[in-house]
Parts: structure tokens; C-alpha cells; sequence
């Protein structure tokens, strides 16, 4: 299979790093981190240890041929990487292995056969040329649009070749909407309290907030056709919380790096589809409002 990674962060990098042991993999990153694999290749530490040599580029390559697009850009760029990848979508399957809601909706307008994905792997990027894969986690994949089921067959098939445990689901809108919820409760939390996952559960306080934001989550996939259990949801947070322990979140390396978090497409967008419901959504509201605050203070930079 030719794949093309479009956007060479953590994430990106962990699978694309991994699917290259066995496929032509091209990753599209930035500048630095481009440079540093060309030169050392890409080294992966922690639960994975290995040097891998996918290629790497810093924009699209100008007659690419991929049999598959991963997307994993943050939430925020989707649109523009829909636009980026445009010429693709008469040819190759896309992937989104994004954080948060409304991805797969993004690329599938641009006319995509489109899977859905979401992956539980904690993975932090170290800098140029090496990201730490800090804990495993499985990846789930199914057909969102216009993709078959056999083309998420073929991905999962490559996925677990590559040494990453996937597995197909029927209904990727429930295991996105479960995604999401659970990002809800681990990101913002550990972001604002600069902890790593574990911390999560570690006090009653944390895990109240856990359950109201669950609870919140639970009811409004409900208006969408997702029927989620409180109860399941807190487990997959709890097993996520215990393989990642010891990562530090996407969303607390984005604000130490005084960058942009992804909460606008996590806690936010329940927030606002809540409110669009007439749901009371206020622990999702707050910790957005948190998030969105905590991105421009002084002590982020
Ligand atoms: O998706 C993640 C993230 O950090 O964005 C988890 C699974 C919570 C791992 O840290």
C-alpha cells in the first residue's frame, strides 16, 4: 500500500513511522522535523523502540499516487488540509486519525471516500526527528463515507501487520462520539492541571469532573443517534487513563508549546451542539472557556 501521512506530529508520525517498516510511506510535516528524519531517520522511544526511514516532505509531493491519505493534522486545520489533498479524492481513501468531532465531515465534503478512525496510543513529540511513545493503546476503524467495508479491512489489515492493534467497527460515529467524550474528560484536566493522564482519576475531585462530563457528552450524542453508556464511557476513560499514565496529553504539550489545543473541536463542540439542543452542558462549557483562556496566558509561553 502507498500512504501518505498528512501531518507529521505525534500522532503522524508514530503510525506513519510504523506503517513504513512494510509500506511505501511518505510523511508531510514541518520544516525541522522533515529535515531531521532525511538526515537520522525518524527514532520512536519508549513502549516502540526503532529508527524507522519513511520519506519525508515538507509539502505535497507534486504527483502523488497514494492508495491511502492518513489526515492527522489538529482538528483546526482540517479544512485546509481537505483543500491541500483535493486532488487526491478521485483516487485515494482518506483516513482521519484526528482528535474530536466533525473531521470525517470536513473530508467527506470535499467529496472523499472517507474512513473514521481514532486511536488511543499516548505518544509525545520529543522534537525534530523523534516522537516517545509514552503508551499503547488500540486503534478502531470503520467506513464513515463512501467508503466499504473492505477498505477498512485492507487498512486494519495493514495497521495490525505494522505492529498496530486495530480492530474494524460497524458504527465508527458511536466510537468517534466515545473518543471524543473521553478526550473531553482527560485533555482539558490534565492540561490545566499540567499533569500526565494518570492524574485523571487520581482524586475525587477529577473524577466528579470525569462524570459530569460524561454525562454531558452521553446526552447529546443521544440527540445525534449515538447511543453511549455512562458507564461504558467511564470504563474506556479509565483504561485509556491506565495504558497512557504516563503520557502528557495532546493538549498539555500544544500549551506548553504556547500553541493552539484542539479544545474548540473537543469540549467546545459538545458545548455548543448542547447548547444547540437546549441541553444543559455547563462542566464542557467550563473547561473550554478554561482551555480557550489558559491558551493566552502569560504562564503558557
Ligand atoms: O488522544 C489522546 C490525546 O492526548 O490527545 C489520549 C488518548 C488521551 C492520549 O494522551
Amino acid at each position: 500500500m502507498r500512504v501518505l501521512v498528512f501531518g507529521a506530529g505525534a500522532m503522524g508520525s508514530l503510525v506513519g513511522g510504523l506503517l513504513s517498516r512494510k509500506h511505501e510511506t511518505v510523511l508531510v510535516g514541518r520544516k525541522s522535523h522533515v529535515a531531521a528524519i532525511r538526515q537520522q531517520g525518524l527514532r520512536i522511544t519508549g513502549k516502540t523502540n526503532l529508527v524507522v526511514r519513511p520519506e519525508a516532505v515538507e509539502v505535497l509531493p507534486r504527483e502523488p499516487d497514494p492508495d491511502l491519505v492518513i489526515v492527522a493534522v489538529k482538528a483546526y486545520d482540517t479544512a485546509n488540509a481537505a483543500r491541500a489533498l483535493k486532488s487526491l479524492v478521485g483516487t485515494a481513501l482518506f483516513l482521519s486519525l484526528q482528535n474530536g468531532l466533525g473531521n470525517e465531515e470536513t473530508l467527506a465534503a470535499s467529496g472523499a471516500r472517507v474512513l473514521g478512525g481514532v486511536t488511543n496510543q499516548g505518544i509525545t513529540f520529543v522534537g525534530p526527528g523523534e516522537v516517545h511513545h509514552a503508551g499503547t493503546g488500540d486503534t478502531y476503524i470503520g467506513p464513515f463515507e463512501r467508503a466499504e467495508r473492505e477498505d477498512a479491512v485492507r487498512v486494519v489489515e495493514a495497521f495490525n501487520e505494522s505492529g498496530l492493534s486495530s480492530h474494524l467497527v460497524g458504527d465508527i460515529r458511536a466510537e468517534l462520539w466515545l473518543k471524543a467524550i473521553v478526550n473531553a474528560c482527560i485533555n482539558p484536566l490534565t492540561a490545566l492541571l499540567r499533569a500526565p493522564n494518570g492524574y485523571v482519576l487520581r482524586t475525587s475531585a477529577t473524577e466528579r469532573i470525569v462524570h459530569d462530563v460524561i454525562q454531558e457528552g452521553v446526552r447529546v450524542a443521544a440527540r445525534y443517534g449515538v447511543d453511549l453508556i455512562a458507564t461504558d464511557v467511564f470504563e474506556r476513560v479509565a483504561s485509556v487513563v491506565q495504558a497512557t499514565a504516563e503520557n502528557r496529553s495532546s493538549m498539555l504539550q500544544d500549551l506548553e508549546r504556547g500553541r493552539r489545543t484542539e479544545i474548540d473541536a473537543i469540549n467546545g463542540a459538545i458545548a455548543r451542539l448542547g447548547r444547540k439542543q437546549g441541553q444543559p452542558v455547563p462542566t464542557n462549557a467550563l473547561l473550554a472557556g478554561l482551555i480557550a483562556a489558559a491558551e493566552t496566558a502569560p504562564t503558557t509561553r
